[in-house]
């Protein structure tokens, strides 16, 4: 049988996970979509036909039609809405980051530990991009020796116009923070925040250098670029002892003509990204059958926002940041 999912925000990703619902996903359906704009809620319920459009998100968690819940709004109400899918007792697919601070974050960890059982699944959807997960089974092989170090890319074609510089680091950052800890499979020990040459008057400090230390001592640095002008472009370079894993462009068609050999970049990450956000939501459906969750828990999501904190404190300071973490909850180590 399909299970029944409310969307709560039908912005840009709120909108693409009910065209993916819709098109792209085998037994599930939309059958509620809600924005505080009816209009925009609207538009999104045609693309999943029979889907109704709702303005109040507490009433289409509420819903009986509503089994599982995709939380798409923007960052500063994702907490609300997870716990009240936990008082609730449906599972959840929220959008990155968990929550924009680790405060919120904790109280969703809380929520569930009361309750016993993990009903939240955290958006970090590089964790089912081909590129990142043919990296992984490769370095798990072993014959490449132990990872030394991480490169990132991290570069987007232009930031939104109400994009801060810190949000470098809390809305974009984030995504290479939580690949790191699931691709080298440690903890963060440490981040410091080089700030580059301004380049465009809307971000003060863009592009920047995260340098992250791991516990276990590999060094990680990633270029966060807002506005690098020509497309979307992420990308990363792990090096071994014994060899190196460099993750090939995400064509599918490459260009060779008068001369030359090209290929093009997306605008911005949907594009880019496209199998992994499929994939990350068939897996949520499967998860509602099996109780299996694939994708990054609640901790992961804390962990994430928890680090990029440390990140916005090393931007103001200027210096490196050491990360405290609490220890893992039971519910979440296994
Ligand atoms: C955006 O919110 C995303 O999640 C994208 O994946 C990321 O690349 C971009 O930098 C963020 O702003």
């Amino acid at each position: 049988m399909n299970i029944g999912i409310g969307v709560i925000g039908a912005g840009v990703m709120g909108a693409d996970h009910v065209r993916i619902i819709a098109q792209e996903v085998a037994r599930a359906r939309v059958v509620a979509v809600c924005d505080q704009d009816l209009a925009r809620a609207q538009s999104a319920a045609t693309i999943a036909h029979g889907a109704r459009a709702v303005t109040d998100p507490l009433a289409l968690i509420a819903d009986k039609d509503v089994q599982a819940v995709v939380i798409a709004s923007p960052d500063a109400t994702h907490a609300d809405y997870a716990l009240a899918c936990i008082a609730a007792g449906k599972p959840v697919l929220c959008e990155k980051p968990l929550a924009p601070t680790s405060a919120e974050c904790a109280t969703i960890i809380a929520a569930e530990q009361a309750l016993g059982r993990r009903l939240i699944q955290v958006g970090y959807m590089r964790r089912f991009d081909p590129g990142y997960t043919d990296m992984r089974r490769r370095f798990a092989e072993g014959d490449l020796g132990g990872a030394l170090l991480l490169h990132c890319i991290h570069r987007n074609a232009v930031a939104p116009a109400w994009f801060s510089a810190l949000m470098a680091i809390t809305n974009a950052l984030v995504h290479e923070i939580d690949i790191t800890r699931w691709l080298l499979g440690g903890e963060i020990a440490s981040i410091q925040i080089l700030r580059g040459r301004a380049t465009r008057s809307s971000a003060a400090a863009d592009p920047l250098l995260a340098i992250m230390q791991m516990e276990s001592g590999q060094v990680v640095d990633v270029e966060v670029f807002m506005n690098a002008g020509y497309g979307y472009d992420v990308r990363a370079e792990l090096v071994c002892e014994k060899g190196t894993l460099t993750m090939a462009p995400p064509v599918h068609a490459e260009l060779r003509h008068n001369g030359s050999q090209s290929f093009s970049f997306a605008q911005d990450w949907r594009p880019r990204f496209a199998a992994a956000y499929r994939r990350q939501m068939q897996a949520f459906v499967d998860s509602l059958e099996t109780q299996q969750g694939m994708g990054a828990s609640a901790w992961d999501g804390f962990v994430a926002t928890a680090v990029a904190e440390a990140g916005v404190q090393a931007f103001e300071i200027r210096t490196p940041v050491k990360i405290e973490l609490p220890p893992i909850p039971r519910l979440y180590s296994a």
